[in-house]
């Protein structure tokens, strides 16, 4: 399968980009109140764009913006032209309502359909996806792009992991797609069952929806065998398929960006900063219709950049470190739940399954606790004799090294608790909140 605008030359995708942000403000300053009140205020047209550079004199949209339109303030057709709604699935205040008419809805299953192929899918192959169905986008989202695709589609939805694994054993899907914290899950339940990866059928997974990283890509290929990669999106701007892997070079995703162009912005001032440097994610819908968004805050941390030896032609992001909310501060250190991930990687004998509870004294973050799992099959292998003092001696060293590494690389204080494999509450299915409040 072959998407020829993913190859286009950048001269020419700008030009293609520079008149859909021209197209995108005009339609905005006939149809949208909001829009046309904030262009009024700053004085700009949708003449006044000559190249993509001019978009940074436009103003930039948040979620609080969405929240206090809520449910339909920001439509830009009326209701009886949506042909589905969405909503984003926030855990606190109102949600975010997203509309689709049905060119929005083809769209978003053209993106989709790139990404899974991008991810090594192709047509005729069985996706088992296990992303969750209803408001949330991913369920429905990867179902209509992969038929797009010409899959054959396995509407499972998330939970229930026994019968999943039941299903991927009889039905030998060769795509997976779910939550990385979900693929977790599988993996452990078919390590469970004493199922090896080369027993299992599955060739691509494709997981997002939540910050990972390397360490966990390359536990889930181990486990499963097979090829882990990255899909990104968020509701208000279309759902899964804004971003996504390459199963053959990893490492970053692709930014649709004939659709979703992207810009970096620093967190505090908000000006854009250069390719390489991290900051916030900040994306325009370049062609939506019921609810296009300019310059959306996403509030993920990343960074863009161009990759020469890659495929296409479309810029790369890297792996999304966190959202700014997520942000810990441990006696001044900025820390993301992903930089301790990321440092389990370094460590031999821990499986990626962990929670990080802040502790606090006077209302101060001075260190995080961690509980985190033990490799089941790399304790058996440890020479020492068992027995309950050596096994309690042996944790506490475990514990202390593990505690060293995460300060080496971290630089913050933790408290590490080892559990035994399979002891801590599993993902079932969607995303995984790794922050507990005491
Ligand atoms: O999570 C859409 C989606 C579904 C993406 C399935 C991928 C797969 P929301 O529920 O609106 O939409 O949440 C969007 O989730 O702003 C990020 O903070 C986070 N997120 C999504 N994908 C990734 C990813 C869907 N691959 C929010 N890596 C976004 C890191 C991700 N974070």
């Amino acid at each position: 399968m072959h998407f020829p605008v993913e190859y286009l030359q950048r001269d020419q995708l700008r030009a293609l980009q520079s008149e859909r942000l021209r197209n995108l403000v005009s339609y905005l300053e006939q149809k949208s109140d909001f829009y046309k009140a904030k262009f009024k205020s700053l004085a700009v047209r949708a003449e006044h764009i000559n190249s993509m550079e001019d978009i940074t004199q436009f103003p930039i949209t948040y979620k609080h913006d969405l929240r206090e339109h809520y449910p339909f303030g920001l439509l830009t057709v009326e209701k009886e032209a949506l042909q589905r709604i969405h909503c984003s699935t926030g855990t606190t205040g109102k949600p975010t309502v997203v509309g689709y008419t049905r060119e929005d809805i083809n769209l978003f299953s053209e993106v989709v359909a790139r990404s899974l192929n991008a991810g090594g899918a192709q047509p005729g192959m069985l996706l088992h996806n296990a992303y969750g169905y209803g408001i949330f986008t991913g369920g429905l989202g990867l179902h209509y792009g992969a038929e797009k695709l010409g899959m054959n589609v396995l509407p499972i939805s998330a939970g229930m992991t026994a019968r999943q694994v039941d299903l991927i054993m009889d039905f030998k899907p060769e795509v997976l797609s779910c939550s990385p914290s979900y693929a977790l899950t599988i993996a452990d339940e078919l390590a469970k069952r004493g199922i090896g990866a080369d027993e299992v059928s599955l060739k691509y997974a494709i997981l997002g929806s939540e910050p990972w990283t390397e360490t966990v890509r390359n536990h889930i290929e181990q486990q499963m065998g097979l090829h882990v990669t990255n899909i990104y999106g968020l509701s208000e701007i279309i759902g899964p398929g804004v971003a996504m892997e390459d199963w053959e070079e990893k490492g970053g995703s692709y930014i649709w960006e004939d659709h979703f162009f992207p810009e970096i912005l620093d967190p505090v001032t908000r000006l854009p900063v250069p390719y390489g440097e991290e900051g916030v994610l900040v994306l325009t819908t370049l062609t939506k219709k019921a609810m296009p968004l300019l310059r959306y805050w996403t509030n993920d941390i990343t960074s863009l950049y161009y990759d020469s030896d890659a495929k296409r032609s479309m810029v790369k992001m890297k792996n999304i470190k966190g959202r700014a909310d997520d942000m810990l501060i441990v006696r001044g250190v900025n820390v993301y739940p992903s930089q301790i991930e990321a440092a389990f990687s370094h460590i031999k004998g821990i499986v990626p399954h962990y929670y990080l509870t802040p502790i606090e004294k006077e209302s101060m973050c001075i260190g995080l606790e961690i509980d985190v799992e033990i490799d089941g099959v790399w304790l058996k292998a440890q020479p020492f004799e068992i027995n309950h003092s050596a096994y309690m001696d042996f944790f506490h060293r475990f514990a202390e090294s593990i505690e060293k590494e995460i300060k080496r690389r971290v630089g913050i204080t933790t408290k590490v608790k080892i559990h035994p494999e399979g002891a801590l509450p599993k993902c079932e299915g969607g995303k995984i909140n790794r922050i507990l409040k005491k």
